[in-house]
C-alpha cells in the first residue's frame, strides 16, 4: 500500500517524464536524500559545511527548479527530493526510472545509517545515468559503495556531498564550456584562498594568525 502523498509524487514524476520537455528547461542534477535529517549534509547549514546544494547553487551559478514546468531564468538547474529506499520504496524506482526521460543527466543520491540502500539503488535503477553516492554517515560508506561488478555507482568520502557536487559539474562540464569555466574558476579562487591564509599565518605569526582569524 503506497500513501497518497507518495502516490501523488509517484503519479508527477511519470507526468512529468511525459512531457518529454526540452533540454535546457529540465533540471540537470536531481539531489535525493533518506530523509530530511540529510539535508545538512546534502545543503549545508546546522553546524555543518555547504553541501552539494550549496556547491551548485553558490559556486557555480545552478538555480533549483522547484517546479517541473516553470523552470527559473538560469540555464542549469537542479531538483531536491527525499526519497526513502526502505520507507518509500516505490518513490525510489519511480524517481530513477523516470530521470533520464524527465532530462536528469546526474543524480546526487545521499543516504545515511548502516543501511544507505538509497544511492546504490538508484544507480542500479536509473542505469545508464550516472549516480554520485554520498554517504550520510562513516557507517554508510560500505553500503553505498559495495555494488557488484557490473553495476556501477561513483561515490564520495562519508558527508563530502559538496564533492559530488563538483563531479557531476565535471560530468556537465563536458557538453557545456560555460561549466568547465565556472568549475575552473572556482578552483583558481580556492586556490587563491589557501595562498591568502598561507601568506597571513606566515607573516601575523600564529599567535596573530589566531586573533586575525578565530573567534573567541
Ligand atoms: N534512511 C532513510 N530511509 C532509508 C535510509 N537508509 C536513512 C536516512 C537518514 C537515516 O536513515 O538517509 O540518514 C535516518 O533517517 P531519519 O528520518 O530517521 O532521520
Amino acid at each position: 500500500m503506497t500513501a497518497d502523498s507518495v502516490q501523488s509524487l509517484i503519479d508527477q514524476l511519470h507526468e512529468e517524464a511525459a512531457l518529454d520537455l526540452p533540454d535546457a528547461e529540465t533540471p540537470e542534477v536531481g539531489i535525493v536524500m533518506g530523509s530530511d535529517s540529510d539535508l545538512p549534509t546534502m545543503a549545508g547549514g546546522q553546524g555543518k559545511r555547504p553541501g552539494a546544494s550549496a556547491a551548485l547553487a553558490e559556486e557555480l551559478g545552478f538555480a533549483e527548479q522547484t517546479d517541473y514546468e516553470n523552470p527559473p531564468e538560469a540555464r542549469f538547474t537542479f531538483e531536491t527530493f527525499v526519497v526513502s529506499a526502505h520507507r518509500t520504496p516505490e518513490l525510489m524506482y519511480a524517481y530513477a526510472e523516470t530521470a533520464e526521460q524527465r532530462g536528469l543527466d546526474v543524480i546526487i543520491a545521499g543516504a545515511g545509517g548502516k543501511s544507505a540502500d538509497l544511492p546504490n539503488m538508484t544507480a542500479s535503477i536509473a542505469y545508464p545515468l550516472p549516480v554520485i553516492g554520498v554517504p550520510v554517515q562513516e557507517k554508510s560508506v560500505d553500503s553505498v559503495i559495495g555494488m557488484p561488478q557490473g553495476a556501477p555507482i561513483t561515490a564520495v568520502d562519508a558527508g563530502k556531498s559538496f564533492n559530488a557536487a563538483l563531479t557531476a559539474a565535471q560530468i556537465l562540464s563536458r557538453q557545456h564550456p560555460e561549466l568547465r569555466e565556472r568549475l575552473v574558476e572556482y578552483h583558481r579562487d580556492l586556490q587563491e584562498g589557501v595562498g591568502d591564509v598561507s601568506r597571513d599565518l606566515h607573516e601575523l605569526g600564529t599567535p596573530g594568525f589566531k586573533d586575525a582569524y578565530w573567534e573567541e
